[in-house]
């Protein structure tokens, strides 16, 4: 596939501004006609209109009723320009839905048909200019057997509808609102639904639906609550309201990511719609929350206004990230849930954002070339551009980030913009504050890819009270870009006394000090700053909230990260000092290959939290837990999995045995005796009873007692809630007890036909602590379980991305069996579904960080899938790139 560069975009030569679309439905052929209002840009020079098809059967095309005659060239339909500068376009084809299992495009999923267009999918429907600067008008109507087909979706309005001759019926929809293609959606299925009418602050009525399978409807209450808590929220903090009468979400069991945001019309993976406290986990119930707020908040940023093209496709999805992550934190209540929120996403950053950066994938914000657009879809896009977007906020503060979002809409509502028209209305709503002066500087992290390295270096000096801190900051070559330039970085900052007071900050040069925190900034590859009036020992606590998405050394000691765990008065990096105590514990264990040693004051440190009546337990939660193995792999380099893998487990062992009187009565105190709900408070005491329990069981099959695996197993049958009943199933299958099988066993009989049940029990199996081989084989089993299919994304990425991407002791062997099962898996998904497959082939992006047998191993396998003649585009893209 040829490499596709932002320096190339140009306008579009011709614009479609409405299109009548006739859908004769059916899974073997449907038959789709169009009927397009094209305009010519007569700035232009005069071109032949040149449209996007993918695997279409074209019928007939005529110009203002008119045949013409048309060519194919570079999978493009080309016809000679017509001599009016507007002009009628209309064109027949068929499509396959039932053969489609690319999920892109029309496709089946059950006995009904859904689409999925972003990022180019419209065209493998239909000939069309499938770009997100050309927005048209759409008026659909829908044909279909009435008995297979009862429900006739579209996007906006529905205008008409009614019975035909045959058993069918039709529907006519009308979305007054110009939308580019990848926004369109049609759904024609079985389906049932929830609805509610709400009246929104200005008064306006809208109606709210959710469909679904028969059967789920009794799932969909969550979904919904999450939906009009997004409604009021986005009102709220925004100002921004619904604008559509109706506003619909349908779920689909075959999807190939999480939800779209298609106009009135989202469509969700069932996994972000359906929940019930029997079948989904407090993690389960976030998420939805989430996802359905995400694509909510798409409404505005991303539909109203659009990319101008898929290099800016941060534009909207980091904005809406970041979005979607305030409405999550405002939504959980208290300042220590809030904290706790944070805590979760810079986790999910560094998980999966770090590591993209440290390896052959890596790529700027806004990037600069991209073969398969649907390979960009990444942490980076996604999860770095919501850092971008709030590391803005930290500089202008909430009321002025307001004021830039109104601006922005103000000036580019209805537009395709790109992600320089974002930043230019923040900055210019403030004028004078930094990111307004240093616009180009932070503008660097849409173009510079890469994790920049923050140093700092204090120093008190007792005669002059002052404390010098220095900050340096360099950030590593990435693939195709050697030399970068300073970032702008905020430094939320403040001073912590070893007795744990807070310090109140003066700069030299100030004539007062301003509180106890404040945000410095650095541009440049080195600054002083020098705090006056400091009249003791302190220690620093920086990049608090994690102010801006950097790997930090700050050179502290034990003894001074001690202070932070026990005092800082931010949250975040009082759960960040006890992190890093335990990586600098397993670093020594990986270099040295022996156990992790925890010092008897480090216990002292963890017991006291752990106790502690005043923190929050899912602070408490967070804190106890290590970072996850491959965030850890880029902290000890050259990567040895299975020596991390050893240290982790050595690390869990110690805090098992060592804190087992506390960990059985912190059970017990986090028992929830009320029903269930949801919320951060409930969900809190889960999460730590399940940590208990999880350490209890693991001390006690260690030292060969039968009790505690037995209450595991009973809490298992008893739990009135999967969070209870997962977290039970989890400790006696990561310790690997006796008793693992049989509650394997009832969980799958209890899941009867739930599919995202099931989901569950394969991916537990497949996320299970390694031991002696054991995973992998089961892996190996469950892929020939008759209940596993690799068609059904949800269920494929429960085994195989479990597998490759999270579990890497399981996965990274000496034999490289790992890497064997994952080429062979690469290779057949391709075959059906290449943007699934090349989210897997994604696992050994950081191949060149591993420590030998597995880097010869993994390369070799990397090259066999490289030499396979019949790969798609997107595996592709980067298997070549991991190559490079
Ligand atoms: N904007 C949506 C992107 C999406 C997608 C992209 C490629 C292939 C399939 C897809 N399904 C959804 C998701 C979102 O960010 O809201
Ligand atoms: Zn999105």
């Amino acid at each position: 596939a040829p490499l596709i560069r932002r320096e190339d975009y140009t306008a579009p030569a011709y614009t479609i501004r409405q299109a009548e679309l006739c859908f004769d439905l059916d899974a073997a052929k449907t038959i789709v006609a169009s009927k397009l209002s094209v305009q010519r840009d007569t700035a232009q020079d005069k071109q032949p209109l040149r449209l996007h098809g993918e695997d279409l059967n074209l019928l007939r095309v005529l110009v203002d009723g008119q045949s013409v005659s048309f060519r194919h060239e570079d999978g493009q339909l080309v016809i000679d320009a017509p001599e009016a500068d507007a002009f009628t376009l209309e064109i027949r084809n068929t499509i396959a839905p039932e053969k489609n299992t690319q999920l892109s495009g029309l496709y089946a999923s059950g006995s009904g048909l859904f689409t999925q267009c972003e990022a180019e999918g419209f065209r493998r429907i239909t000939y069309f200019l499938d770009r997100p600067d050309v927005m048209a008008t759409f008026t659909v109507t829908l044909r279909a057997d009435k008995a297979k087909y009862p429900v006739l979706l579209s996007n906006g309005n529905l205008v008409e509808q009614g019975d035909l001759d045959g058993g069918r019926h039709f529907a006519v929809w009308n979305d007054p609102f110009p939308k580019p293609c990848y926004l369109f959606a049609l759904v024609a299925a079985d389906l049932v639904r929830r609805e509610q009418r709400v009246t929104s602050r200005g008064g306006r009525e809208h109606l709210l639906q959710i469909y679904v399978k028969r059967g789920d409807l009794e799932k969909t209450e969550h979904a919904m609550n999450s939906l009009i808590a997004s409604i009021i929220w986005d009102e709220h903090r925004f100002g921004l309201p619904l604008d559509l009468e109706r506003f619909m979400i349908v779920a689909v069991d075959d999807f190939n990511m999480g939800a779209m945001e298609n106009k009135g019309l989202n469509i969700f993976n069932t996994k972000f719609v359906l929940a019930s406290p029997a079948t989904a986990t407090d993690e389960d119930f976030d998420g939805i929350e989430s996802v359905v707020g995400h694509e909510y908040f798409h409404n505005w940023t991303g539909n109203r206004i659009t990319c101008r093209d898929w290099f800016q496709l941060s534009l909207k999805e980091g904005l809406t990230v970041f979005r979607d992550q305030e409405f999550s934190m405002d939504m959980s209540g208290s300042a220590s849930a809030r904290a706790v929120r944070r805590i979760a996403d810079v986790c999910s950053l560094r998980e999966r954002q770090f590591t993209e950066d440290a390896g052959a994938m890596a790529h700027p914000v806004r990037p600069d070339a991209y073969q398969a657009i649907d390979n960009f879809y990444t942490p980076t896009i996604y999860e770095k551009g919501a850092e971008v977007v709030r590391m803005m906020h930290t500089l202008v503060g909430r009321a002025g980030f307001a004021a830039g979002m109104k601006l922005y809409f103000q000036r580019h509502d209805g537009q395709a913009v790109t992600c320089d028209d974002f930043a230019q209305a923040i900055a210019d709503a403030n004028p004078g504050s930094t990111l307004a002066t240093q616009l180009e500087v932070f503008k660097r992290w849409y173009s510079q890819a890469g994790t920049p390295r923050l140093q700092a270096r204090g120093s008190w000096d007792a005669a002059s009270a002052t404390y010098t801190l220095t900050l340096r900051q360099h950030t590593p070559a990435t693939p195709g870009q050697h030399d970068k330039q300073p970032q702008l970085l905020p430094v939320r900052m403040g001073l912590v006394g070893h007795d744990g007071q807070a310090v109140a900050l003066q700069l030299q040069g100030e004539d007062s000090a301003s509180g106890t925190e404040r945000v410095l900034v650095l541009t440049e590859a080195e600054q002083v700053f020098v705090f006056t009036g400091v009249t003791q020992a302190v220690v620093p606590s920086l990049l608090r909230g994690f102010s801006a998405p950097v790997l930090l050394d700050d050179g502290l000691s034990d003894a001074e990260l001690l202070v932070l765990l026990a005092h800082d008065a931010d949250a975040f990096n009082r759960w960040e000092a006890g992190q890093r105590l335990a990586v600098q514990r397993l670093r020594a264990a990986v270099q040295d290959g022996g156990a992790v040693q925890i010092d008897d004051t480090h216990l002292a440190a963890l017991r006291a939290l752990l106790l502690d009546p005043d923190l929050d337990p899912s602070f408490k939660a967070r804190a106890l837990q290590l970072p996850v193995q491959t965030y850890l792999a880029e902290l000890i380099t050259p990567v040895d999995p299975q020596r991390i893998h050893a240290a982790c487990e050595s690390w869990q062992d110690q805090l098992a045995a060592r804190l087992q009187a506390d960990w059985a009565t912190t059970f017990e105190a986090m028992q929830v005796r009320e029903g269930y709900r949801p919320d951060a408070a409930q969900s809190g005491r889960r999460a730590l009873a399940n940590l208990a329990l999880a350490m209890l069981v693991r001390q006690a099959v260690a030292a060969g007692d039968p009790v505690w695996p037995g209450r595991a197993f009973q809490r298992f049958k008893d739990a009135t809630n999967m969070t209870d009943r997962l977290g039970a199933l989890e400790a006696l299958v990561n310790a690997h007890a006796e008793l693992a099988q049989p509650a394997l066993e009832r969980f799958l009989a209890l899941a009867g036909d739930d599919a995202l049940v099931v989901d569950k029990w394969f991916q537990v199996q497949a996320r299970a602590a390694e031991k002696d081989g054991r995973v992998f084989a089961r892996v190996r089993q469950l892929l020939q379980h008759p209940q596993f299919t690799l068609s059904n994304p949800n269920r494929a990425r429960s085994v195989l991305s479990s597998l490759v991407m999270f579990n890497p002791a399981a996965f990274h062997r000496s034999d490289a069996a790992g890497y064997v099962l994952w080429a062979d898996m690469v290779i057949a998904l391709d075959a059906a579904n290449p943007q699934l497959a090349s989210r897997i082939a994604r696992a050994l992006d950081r191949w060149t960080a591993l420590a030998e047998p597995y880097r010869s191993a993994a390369r070799e396998a990397i090259a066999r899938v490289a030499a396979s003649t019949r790969l798609s585009g997107d595996v592709r893209e980067i298997v070549t790139r991991a190559l490079d």
